[in-house]
C-alpha cells in the first residue's frame, strides 16, 4: 500500500512534466523555511529572559493617569497623536530642496509606518510652489478639449458621480534618486521616504467620460493644478481610461491640503508627479502638450546621453523597514527571534513575492506577504529570523505579477549609468554590524 502510494506520487510529479524544476524546488524550499520558522519559534524566545523587579515603579506606583480624571471627550474635536509620538514626523533635507521650502519635499517616516496605510498627517508632501489652501466653494474643475460636451463642475457636482475607494501608493520617481552614485543618507526616511500609501476615494475618469463622450482622436489628457506652480502633466489616454481617478477622499476624510485639497488626479502606480494636486483643468488632445515646457515631465538620462522621454510606471521595488538605520537591532541578544519587516510595491501590478538575503544577494530565502496584497499598493512582507549577532548584508528583492523583478544595483548601473535622477529600483541593502547597528550600503559586485 505504502509502496503503491509512493509510486503514485512519483508518477504524479513526473507526469506534471512541464512544471519547472525551479518551481518545484522553490515549493519544497518554502516548506522547509516555514518549518524552520515555526520550529525556531517553539525552540527560542522572541524576548530574551525579561528581568522583573518587584519594586519596579512602573508596576508599584500610582500614575497620574490612573488617579485623576482624563480629558473630557469634547477636548480634541479633531484628534491628534499621543504627545509621546512626537518623533514620528515628516522630515525634509536641504539636499532635496532647491533653496526654499516651497519648492521642496517632506519625506514620510517609512520606518514608523504600521500596516500599509499612511496616516494623512504623515503622507509625504512634494510641492513646486508651496501648499495651496483652496476654498472649495471657489474651486471649479473644467473638462474640455476633444470631448463632445465641455463641463465646468463645482465640487458638489463632481461628487455626484458614483465614487469608488481604492488603496494605492504614490511615489515620486525621484525616490532614492540622490543615491545613483552611492548612499547619501544613513536613513530610510531620506533614502526611501518619497512615497506613501492611502485609500483614495473619488471617481474613475472613464465614468465621467461616459457622460461627456470622447472624440476618437483624443490621445492625451492634460491635467493642470490651481496652485502657484500651476503644474501641468499629460497622461496617455489608455491609462486615463484604465484606472485614473479624480479623488477627494484620503483614508476616510477629505484630502489634506498637502495632498491637493479639494481634489487631485490619481494615476495609480505611475510617477507621483502625474498625480496633479489642486486639480482645476483636464483637457483632452490629440498630441501630448504641456502647460510649461520645463515642468512638462520627468525624463531618464541614459549613459549614451540620450534620455527616455516617456517613462511612467514606477517599477517593482522594496525596502526592509525593520531593521533600518532608524530601527537598529542594538537591543537584541543572540538567539532572539526577531521579525524582519518591509514594504514592497510595483506600479505595474501586484506583488507576487519578496526574497530576503543575509549575505548581500548571494543566497535568498522567501519572506511571507502579510495582510492585504493589492495591485499598485504597498505590500508588507515579513520573515522571522533568529538573531546571531553576526554582521549581515540584509537585502530584499520583490517581484510582481507582471513578471518584473528588482535588478541588482550593478545591473541597474550597467543599463542606466549614474546620471539619472529618476526610477531607481535596484535591490536595497542594509549593513547590520555585529553590534546591531544598521547602515545604508550599496553592493556593486
Ligand atoms: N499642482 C501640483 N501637483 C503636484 C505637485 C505640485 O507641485 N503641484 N507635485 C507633484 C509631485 S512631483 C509629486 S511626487 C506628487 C506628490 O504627491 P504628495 O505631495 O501628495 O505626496 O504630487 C504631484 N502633484
Ligand atoms: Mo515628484
Amino acid at each position: 500500500m505504502l509502496k503503491k502510494r509512493t509510486t503514485h506520487l512519483a508518477d504524479a510529479s513526473s507526469s506534471a512534466g512541464s512544471e519547472s524544476i525551479e518551481q518545484a524546488d522553490r515549493r519544497s524550499f518554502f516548506k522547509k523555511t516555514l518549518a524552520y520558522s515555526a520550529g525556531a519559534l517553539a525552540a527560542a524566545n522572541v524576548l530574551s529572559p525579561v528581568k522583573m523587579r518587584a519594586d519596579d515603579p512602573a508596576i508599584m506606583e500610582e500614575k497620574p493617569w490612573g488617579t485623576t480624571l482624563g480629558d473630557p471627550v469634547t477636548k480634541n474635536r479633531y484628534g491628534i497623536p499621543s504627545a509621546y509620538e512626537h518623533n514620528v514626523i515628516r522630515r525634509n533635507a536641504q539636499l532635496l530642496s532647491s533653496g526654499n521650502w516651497q519648492a521642496s519635499i517632506a519625506m514620510c517616516p517609512v520606518q514608523d509606518m504600521e500596516g500599509i496605510l499612511t496616516p494623512n498627517g504623515l503622507f509625504f508632501s512634494r510641492t513646486h510652489g508651496g501648499v495651496a489652501h483652496i476654498d472649495p466653494n471657489e474651486h471649479r474643475l473644467m473638462i474640455h478639449g476633444l470631448v463632445d460636451k465641455t463641463l465646468v463642475l463645482t465640487m458638489d457636482q463632481l461628487k455626484r458621480y458614483p465614487s469608488v475607494s481604492r488603496i494605492h501608493f504614490i511615489e515620486c520617481p525621484a525616490n532614492g534618486g540622490p543615491e545613483w552614485r552611492g548612499p547619501q543618507f544613513n536613513s530610510i526616511q531620506f533614502a526611501k521616504g518619497m512615497m506613501s500609501c492611502a485609500q483614495w476615494t473619488g471617481v474613475y475618469i472613464k465614468d465621467i467620460i461616459k457622460d461627456l463622450g470622447l472624440k476618437p482622436n483624443a490621445r492625451w489628457m492634460l491635467a493642470e493644478g490651481a496652485d502657484n506652480s500651476h503644474m501641468g502633466r499629460t497622461v496617455p489616454i489608455d491609462k486615463v481610461l484604465d484606472d485614473a481617478m479624480i479623488v477627494w477622499g484620503q483614508n476616510g476624510e477629505a484630502l489634506r491640503p498637502e495632498q491637493g485639497y479639494p481634489i487631485r488626479l490619481l494615476v495609480p502606480g505611475w510617477e507621483g508627479n502625474l498625480c496633479v494636486k489642486w486639480l482645476c483643468r483636464l483637457e483632452f488632445a490629440s498630441e501630448p502638450f504641456y502647460a510649461k515646457e520645463e515642468t512638462a515631465k520627468y525624463t531618464a538620462l541614459k549613459p549614451s546621453g540620450k534620455a527616455i522621454q516617456h517613462f511612467y510606471a514606477n517599477e517593482v521595488n522594496s525596502v526592509i523597514t525593520s531593521p533600518c538605520p532608524e530601527k537598529p537591532w542594538t537591543d537584541l541578544k543572540k538567539g532572539d527571534i526577531v521579525e524582519i519587516e518591509g514594504l514592497a510595491w510595483s506600479g505595474m501590478g501586484t506583488i507576487e513575492g519578496v526574497d530576503i538575503s543575509f549575505d548581500g544577494g548571494k543566497n535568498w530565502v522567501e519572506a511571507s506577504l502579510k495582510g492585504l496584497v493589492l495591485p499598485k499598493a504597498w505590500t508588507r512582507f515579513s520573515y522571522m529570523y533568529k538573531y546571531e549577532g553576526k554582521p549581515l548584508l540584509l537585502s530584499s528583492r520583490a517581484r510582481d505579477d507582471a513578471g518584473h523583478i528588482q535588478p541588482t544595483v550593478k545591473h541597474e548601473r550597467e543599463v542606466m549609468g549614474v546620471e539619472s535622477v529618476y526610477h531607481r529600483n535596484g535591490i536595497h541593502t542594509w549593513q547590520v554590524t555585529a553590534k546591531g547597528e544598521v547602515n545604508n550600503v550599496q553592493i556593486l559586485s
